[in-house]
């Protein structure tokens, strides 16, 4: 610990004053009872942010002793530095002037595996060190994100009251939790955004099938989408495509969408939630589908070489544009179930192998407000786990079971026409397929194992006895138990 004549006077404090993390301490400091310390890497960030937001009454430091000298006891900091190694530095310079009990809070978007790490690293320290994840973009640090921290239960004790004054709020409630002890919140994080990746898809892959398919103008489908706003599809991703579809372009006076480039960037937390589902075993094919529809769109190389590729036109003849509107509206809504349905199957998988115990209605919940998925929908997820916390597949759930009942014939319709019309649709299509895949009585996965115990000598199990068999393939063809071949 550094010596300093100071009395300390902040309650918390924020490391890192780029657009995040200034929109957070603008946002703490505007809470009743907190005195927020400031600090950034470079001094200009922090003579910034003072000069344009005097009213905040921030206490600026400028070194990390400083910071630490402004805390009150347990210090609590705030990081929100670009994730990966500038976490790291911030982290090995608050436990040098941090002292037992005080709190380390990670808000950058940190791989799970590294908080994890880090949490094990700083406990050894006695300092208490929190992941947790924000959503909401710039706009919801400043006016209220939804937050997912992890951390000891012991942190929770200051953190709770401080991170319920700053959240969004839905239907009256706080839109934070305490998620699970060290790297929950950064999990639930990362499949947050991966279930963002495949709502967003889903969404595309409707806009395109009602532009092919009726020859609507983007401001007539932002239309259709204002529309479908005030239904079972209300959310804040539906009401944004409403806004940027309607968005016309200053400078040619075309759609905006027409003159912006079809290659969709990734800031890669898609990609963590495909790589660690697959690690978990976890079939999250709609989220995969949706970052590999990004990464295709993105190799122009490719598509320039492709673009000849035998095929229908692309185009879809509809003879009643309502109709098939209406249909498209089903399609979406069930793949979007089946979408949030890989994704808290993802987050039950996580939190038992890495021993967590995540309430995932209390997630369903602190995603309603705040966060870029928020939708009147998880109001139907939050219930569902209200009745049967261990639900083992969430769109097996009463509600999720009739809406899927009655989008049936439409998101068949729709999957086929866009099929026959050569119309890439593989976030609807995939979501069909992992839906019929689910409810099949028999799989031709019994065809895969013994493929595998072919050229492998895998083995197999039987259904219509105990134990583990091999096949001697190219002997007598007698079947012999795994145990006698080895
Ligand atoms: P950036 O991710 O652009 O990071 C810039 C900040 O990191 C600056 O304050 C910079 O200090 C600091 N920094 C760097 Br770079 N290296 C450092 C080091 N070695 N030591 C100390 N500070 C260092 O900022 P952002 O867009 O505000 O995001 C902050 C975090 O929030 C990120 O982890 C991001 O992933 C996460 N997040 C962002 C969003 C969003 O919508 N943007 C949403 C949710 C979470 P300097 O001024 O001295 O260069």
């Amino acid at each position: 610990m550094s010596e300093s004549s100071a009395k300390p006077t902040a309650n918390i404090g924020v490391i890192g004053l780029a657009v995040m993390g200034s929109n957070l301490a603008r946002n703490l400091a505007s809470r009743e009872g907190n005195t927020v310390a400031v600090y950034n890497r470079s001094r200009a960030k922090t003579d910034e942010l003072l000069a344009a937001h005097p009213e905040a009454g921030f206490v600026p430091t400028f070194s990390y002793q400083e910071f630490a000298a402004a805390l009150t006891v347990p210090r609590t900091a705030v990081i929100m530095v670009k994730a990966g190694a500038a976490t790291d530095a911030v982290i090995d310079e608050l436990v040098s002037v941090f002292e037992p009990g005080d709190i380390i809070v990670d808000g950058g978007n940190a791989l799970f595996t590294d908080t994890i790490r880090r949490e094990k690293a700083v406990r050894e320290a006695g300092i208490n060190f929190v992941g947790m994840g924000v959503s909401g973009g710039e706009e919801g640090a400043l006016l209220g994100p939804s937050l997912m921290p992890g951390g000891s239960d012991e942190s929770w004790v200051t953190l709770g009251p401080i991170l319920r004054s700053i959240a969004a709020v839905a239907e009256g409630e706080p839109c934070v939790t305490h998620v699970g002890h060290d790297g929950a919140g950064h999990f639930v994080k990362m499949v947050h955004n991966g279930i963002e990746y495949a709502d967003m898809q889903l969404i595309a892959e409707a806009y395109d099938l009602i532009r092919r398919g009726t020859g609507y103008t983007p401001a007539q489908i932002a239309d259709v989408f204002a529309e479908w706003n005030r239904g079972e599809l209300e959310s804040y991703l539906i009401e944004i495509t409403a806004e940027v579809l309607r968005q016309q372009d200053a400078a040619t006076s075309r759609p905006l969408v027409d003159v912006i480039v079809d290659q969709a960037g990734a800031k890669g937390t898609g990609g963590w939630t495909v790589q660690t589902a697959i690690d978990l075993g976890v079939p999250v094919s709609g989220i995969a589908e949706a970052v590999f529809a990004r990464s295709l769109s993105s190799h122009p190389e490719q598509r320039t070489v492709a673009a000849h590729l035998p095929g229908p036109a692309q185009t879809l003849q509809v003879d009643d544009p309502a109709a098939f509107i209406e249909d498209v509206r089903q399609a979406l809504f069930a793949s979007k179930i089946v979408a949030y349905s890989q994704g808290f199957d993802e987050i039950r998988a996580g939190a038992a192998q890495y021993g967590w115990n995540i309430d995932l209605g209390a997630v369903a919940r602190i995603w309603r407000g705040g966060c870029i998925i928020r939708a009147q929908f998880l109001n139907r997820i939050a219930d569902a786990y209200a009745q049967t916390p261990d639900l083992q597949v969430l769109l097996t759930a009463p509600y999720f079971v009739a809406a899927l009942g009655r989008a049936q014939s439409a998101w068949r319709r729709v999957v086929a026409d866009a099929a026959a019309a050569g119309i890439p649709s593989p976030a609807f299509s995939s979501s069909l397929a992992y839906y019929d895949g689910l409810r099949a009585d028999r799989l031709p996965a019994a065809l895969i194992q013994g493929q595998r115990d072919f050229f492998g000598a895998h083995t197999y199990r039987r259904i219509d006895r105990e134990g583990t068999f091999h096949t001697l393939w190219s002997g007598d063809r007698t079947e012999v138990t795994a145990e006698d071949t080895h």
